[in-house]
């Protein structure tokens, strides 16, 4: 029997979005805990020591609370979160069960799973300044962090991996859902915040608000985008998001909300940005 599963976190998709992907897409039953989010109240908890380790296992959300046949835990770590629920929905909803992948597969697997999540984690860091979405700033980043990983991703899922490949596809479940791994939800994760935050220059199909975006993440990304565009397409994922309870924000950061990242793009990839950018070059 599947365990009982509450996911715990603050009112945004942060951290907490890869794990949502993945029990959405296969539609495991599971209590969502919200908590509201408060800046001072939290950093000051933390500073003085006084969040609970046992709630809370390394002072940080999401935690995933289990309780089943095996035991009760809380678990933090995304990453770990995401194998845990990847290996119990295999075990115990898999119409086929797949063979475990001997240690160098699993590790290329593992590979792309933390190269997404650094990523990632990455994006919040440089969420960091309030100016994060400003011309040079945001120039760089694009350009040292978002598209050489693009690119990398790009280049490992571009090249034919039959064992891998297999791996990153979803997997049939009782019930209807479908399984997508620790490492297929990580990417689709990664790029969906991407595709967020460049909405102009590499929007998906699924996330852009107009049609007349240019250079979307499957023309330029081809392999990446259709990661992003099976785990995003999944009909429990697609019904999750028409409910409308999915969160608006990334991010607890003051400068990373949606109308400060599509105003930056905007400016900065939009027509008028062409020429803010051709003059930055002079
Ligand atoms: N490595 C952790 C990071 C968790 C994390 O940093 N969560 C953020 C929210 S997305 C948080 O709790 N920030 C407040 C803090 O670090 O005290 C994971 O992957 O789950």
């Amino acid at each position: 029997m599947l365990p009982t599963l509450e996911l715990v976190y603050w009112p945004i998709r942060g951290r907490a979005y890869p794990v949502l992907l993945l029990l959405k897409a296969a539609r495991v039953p599971f209590t969502y805990t919200e908590i509201p989010y408060d800046d001072e109240a939290h950093f000051a908890a933390k500073a003085r020591g006084d969040i609970d380790p046992d709630e809370w296992p390394f002072s940080a959300l999401p935690v995933l609370k289990v309780k089943g046949d095996e035991g009760e835990a809380v678990l933090a770590e995304t990453g770990a979160i995401l194998r845990y629920l990847e290996r119990v929905v295999e075990e115990e909803l898999a119409v086929d069960h797949v063979k475990q992948l001997n240690a160098l597969d699993q590790a290329r697997v593992d590979m792309l799973a933390s190269a997404a999540d650094f990523n990632s984690s990455a994006l919040y860091h440089f969420a960091a300044s309030p100016t994060w979405l400003e011309g040079d700033e945001r120039a760089d980043l694009e350009r040292e962090r978002i598209l050489p990983f693009l690119r990398s991703l790009e280049h490992q899922l571009a090249q034919a991996d039959p064992v891998r490949d297999a791996a990153l596809r979803p997997r049939e479940l009782k019930g209807g859902g479908v399984l997508f791994g620790a490492a297929a939800c990580s990417i689709a994760y990664t790029l969906s915040m991407v595709c967020d935050l460049f909405p102009l220059s590499l929007a998906h199909p699924l996330a852009a608000a107009s049609a007349d975006v240019r250079g979307t993440l499957a023309e330029r990304f081809p392999a990446c985008a259709a990661v992003l565009r099976d785990v995003e397409g999944s009909p429990g994922f697609a019904e999750w998001v028409a409910s409308g309870e999915r969160k608006a924000r990334w991010s607890n950061r003051r400068a990373f909300t949606p109308d400060k990242t599509r105003a930056a793009a905007e400016r900065w990839d939009g027509r008028r940005g062409e020429g803010e950018k051709e003059e930055r070059a002079r």
